[in-house]
């Protein structure tokens, strides 16, 4: 079926023309125009099912998600709210997400929104506020989401993996040039911070967002955040998530498919303002355990990402879109790079984080 067969599956109107938007590693999106508009009036988005095996869970999140919030939203009084959280377009059958027995697609409104701001202190502040808004508003949510991903931030799941994966590579004769020790490294690693990492369970679950960056938040003409948005992976988790994998992006002084590793540091004035931010909103409810924990998050995310990119390579890049052969191997140099960096400002970071989330 074409695209635009499947945009006609959604209640909507006299859809025209749609236009595919290159965006994030995972899903295909377009927007969708109709008749009567010059801008997008829908996004449709087609699920990546290799990664998301339960569509029918992750839809079912993201719509009690969504309605949950727009309840707060008109209860404190917000005005604008079509803006400030997705909202979903049932299928012509009145499901959340169409389905030709082979691919999933849903269909969203579309958020007029502006360009994402210069980077500036305020602009991590902010993200950071976003985050803890949505983490504070969601705090009272009455059950438990299922995961969408099973052991996403999983860090001892995700080491297992990598092992796999370089049985299955030796066996298989994989072409695994250029990884060096960072496998070893890696182990280190995990090793050395694993008595911290399970303390994790210490912490209570909370709804999270699980895949916080800038480039998932939309902002307004006044440069403030309306809402976040890609809510795929939207589940029950731990709030080290949101946090530290805010930072493992936004704190990198390059992005992550950069081969120069030497650009890779981390910035601790984007890591203060985005802490700032972020424990302004969450320090009245976070709990002495996840308080404590938080910095681990730091170190913990590059650290998994450098292993998820080098499981991936060794896979033969099965997962995240590659624009060449070796791209993950570069990701989880980059990423391990970064972990370094995070290393060597460990006592900083601890203080600015006991520091801001005082009372
Ligand atoms: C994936 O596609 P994107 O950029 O939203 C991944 C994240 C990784 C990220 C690394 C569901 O997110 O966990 O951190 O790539 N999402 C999923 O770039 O695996
Ligand atoms: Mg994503």
């Amino acid at each position: 079926m074409r695209n635009i067969e499947i945009a006609k599956q959604f209640k909507v109107n006299s859809i025209v023309k749609l236009k595919p938007l290159r965006s994030g590693l995972i899903n295909d999106t377009y927007l969708v125009w109709t008749q009567e508009a010059e801008t997008p009036k829908y996004v449709l988005q087609r699920i990546n099912n290799y990664v998301f095996k339960d569509v029918a869970c992750l839809q079912n999140n993201i719509s009690k998600v969504t309605r949950y919030l727009r309840k707060q939203l008109i209860v404190q009084g917000e005005t604008d709210i079509d803006r400030k959280v997705l909202t979903l377009i049932p299928t012509l059958e009145g499901k959340t997400y169409y389905t030709d027995g082979e691919t999933y697609w849903r269909m969203m409104v579309y958020i007029p929104h502006a360009e994402q701001p210069k980077m500036s202190h305020e602009l991590f502040v902010k993200g950071g506020a976003a985050i803890g808004r949505f983490e504070r508003m969601l705090a009272e949510f009455p059950t438990k989401l299922k995961p969408t991903i099973p052991h996403f931030h999983d860090i001892d799941f995700r080491i297992k993996e990598m092992n796999k994966a370089l049985t299955d590579a030796v066996l298989s004769n994989h072409d695994l040039k250029g990884m060096g020790d960072l496998f070893e490294d890696l182990q280190m690693c995990y090793q050395y911070f694993k008595p911290y990492f399970s303390r994790f369970k210490e912490m209570p679950q909370r709804v999270c967002h699980f895949d916080t960056k800038l480039s998932n938040m939309l902002f307004d003409d006044k440069g403030d955040v309306l809402c976040l948005i890609d809510l795929d992976t939207v589940m029950s988790g731990y709030i080290t998530s949101d946090y530290g994998d805010f930072l493992r992006t936004a704190a990198n002084t390059t992005n992550e498919n950069d081969r120069a590793y030497c650009h890779v540091a981390f910035n601790m004035k984007v890591f203060k303002s985005f802490t700032q931010g972020y424990l302004q909103e969450m320090k009245q409810i976070l709990t002495p355990a996840e308080k404590e924990l938080l910095p681990y998050s730091v170190l913990l995310f590059p650290l998994m990402q450098s292993v998820r990119f080098l499981t991936d390579f060794m896979n033969g890049n099965v997962y995240y879109h590659v624009d060449y052969q070796q791209q993950n191997l570069v990701r989880a140099k980059n990423q391990y790079t970064l972990l370094e960096n995070v290393a060597s400002n460990w006592e900083e970071i601890c203080n600015i984080i006991y520091e801001e989330s005082k009372l």
